[in-house]
């Protein structure tokens, strides 16, 4: 683990940057890079919201809402209730500190500052030391195609329609090219760990990027299990695997939905068996990360487990 001296991790928003937190602690300060999903961007009151990168720099920072995963531990409501009262869209909670965020970042995209840009700016103003890169520059959006609500955007389909209408198909609305420094990134990488985040909307979204899945192909690559005991650790995922796949949710099936990508998967004690004979080492232990300590303690397994996969 010690001779670690480029990791890649790819995340989505809340399980991914919990195993984040612990990541950032178990390796040397210039050592982790991680690339983020930036599929369910969207537009909102005017303003451009990043929810998964606010989500990784507010976890990193230490600022972040540790119970709900999501925005700032200490916020209040108070623009969200005036909108509420002007009979404007409340569904989706942007917080008034975090608002300052969305301003500054909306500000800077309208003035010309790629997103990359002011990502690497935002992460260092709140003193994160590790490296974020969004998956691209220009919008790449996620695409729900349901059974009874038609087609949605991403947040629409997850926050307002409170991920309820089942999944037909996911599909991706956009660019392709993945932001300065992803693909070199990952051609760098000694090892590159996709998070506990859902394969469909979080970590798809990012492979969609060209040359993203062939880079990654040539490397090492290991992943931390969403599923525990056949449910979704968090969200909708495991009603997603048995719509999309026709099959049990399990570790074992997140194995097969990346279609031989992974040298190796940590699952929760117990989950083993569903791997089965894939060629995808595995190794057992608590995946659920209740505190930093968890996630630190995690991380340090994963780490340990990757060393031993040749
Ligand atoms: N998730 C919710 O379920 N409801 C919300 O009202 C909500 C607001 C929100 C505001 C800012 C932000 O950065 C994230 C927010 N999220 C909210 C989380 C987010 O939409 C999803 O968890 C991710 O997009 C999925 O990774």
């Amino acid at each position: 683990m010690n001779d670690l001296r480029r990791v890649v991790c790819l995340s989505g928003g809340v399980g991914g940057a919990r195993l984040l937190h612990g990541l950032a602690r178990a390796l040397p300060a210039d050592a982790l890079t991680v690339i983020v999903n930036t599929g369910d961007d969207f537009r909102h009151w005017g303003l451009y919201i990043a929810p998964d990168l606010d989500t990784v720099m507010y976890t990193l920072s230490g600022l972040g809402h540790e119970a709900r995963g999501w925005g700032l531990a200490e916020e209040t409501f108070g623009a969200l209730e005036m909108v509420k009262r002007y009979g404007g869209d409340d569904w989706f909670a942007l917080g008034d500190r975090d608002l300052g965020t969305h301003l500054v970042r909306t500000e800077a995209l309208a003035r010309g500052e790629t997103l990359s840009a002011i990502t690497a700016r935002l992460f260092e103003r709140l003193g994160v030391a590790t490296r974020v890169l969004p998956m691209a520059d220009a919008p790449c959006r996620t695409m729900i195609d349901t059974d009874s609500d038609g087609t949605l955007p991403f947040q629409q389909w997850f926050v307002r329609r409170r991920a309820v209408p089942a999944v037909k198909r996911v599909w991706f609305d956009g660019t392709r090219t993945p932001a300065p420094g992803v693909i070199e990134a990952i051609e760098g990488a000694d090892l590159c760990i996709i998070g506990p985040s859902n394969p469909y909307v979080s970590v798809d979204p990012i492979l969609a990027m060209d040359g993203v899945r062939a880079a990654l192909e040539r490397r090492k690559v290991v992943a931390l299990s969403p599923i525990v005991g056949g449910r979704a650790v968090k969200g909708p995922l495991a009603e997603m695997i048995q719509t999309l796949r026709g099959e049990p949710a399990s570790p074992g099936a997140i194995v097969r939905h990346y279609e031989g990508l992974l040298r190796g998967i940590f699952v929760e004690e117990g989950d083993e068996p569903s791997v089965g004979a894939s060629g995808c080492a595995v190794r057992g232990g608590r995946t659920v990360m209740t505190d930093r300590a968890e996630s630190l303690r995690l991380a340090r397994e994963l780490l340990e487990f990757a060393a031993t996969i040749p």
